[in-house]
């Protein structure tokens, strides 16, 4: 054991709560699209965003619920990058991350979403389904909520304003903690 508790056998990964995957997630049907306030709107296969330059980052993962995963090591492509290659008009100035499953979504402010990483690797193996490959969205900034670590993430929305109705991750998450286990 280390001097914190922690059990060295034990990857951090395994520190992640394991979540139900939802039917509506399918990896074999993975596109990720970059649509709205772009000139040039994608849809990347894995194999596309695989081959994009990579970016890495290990950090710490907390739930409101109050768990919490140290240490893990993602990899994937920073979200710049994706984007960059979609041209976003000028007046872009949000993004809005769909998931796969159903209407989970949330918005960010551009420049947050440049830094975060798009994760398809965890501690050095394929981002299992179950923790939201293909795709997670990680944020890299210290204020991130835990639903804004988006599993399963589809598409990458550019908006010119600020969208209300539609920014629904927080909502969804916290209905199914409520309707789970407490
Ligand atoms: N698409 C999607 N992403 C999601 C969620 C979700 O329900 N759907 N739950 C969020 C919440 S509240 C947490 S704590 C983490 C849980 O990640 P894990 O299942 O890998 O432990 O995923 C976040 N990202
Ligand atoms: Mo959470």
């Amino acid at each position: 054991m280390r001097s914190d508790g922690f059990d060295d056998a034990s990857r951090s990964r395994d520190e992640l709560e394991s979540h139900p995957v939802p039917d509506d997630v399918d990896p074999e049907e993975w596109t990720l699209r970059v649509t709205g306030a772009v000139s040039r709107p994608l849809c990347l296969s894995r194999d596309d965003v695989v081959a994009l330059p990579d970016g890495e980052l290990t950090d710490d993962f907390t739930c409101v619920e109050g768990w919490r995963a140290q240490d893990l090591s993602w990899r994937g492509v920073r979200v710049e990058t994706v984007l960059s290659r979609a041209s976003p008009r000028a007046a872009a100035r949000y993004v809005l991350v769909h998931a796969m499953d159903g209407d989970y979504a949330s918005a960010f402010p551009i420049d947050r979403a440049r830094d975060a990483l798009l994760a398809f690797e965890l501690d050095g193996e394929p981002l299992p389904v179950e923790h939201g490959g293909p795709a997670r969205l990680v944020p890299t900034d210290d204020g991130a909520d835990c639903w804004e670590s988006i599993k399963w993430v589809t598409e990458i929305e550019v908006l010119e304003t600020e969208p209300a109705s539609r920014d629904t991750a927080e909502e969804i998450a916290l209905d199914r903690v409520s309707t789970t286990d407490r």
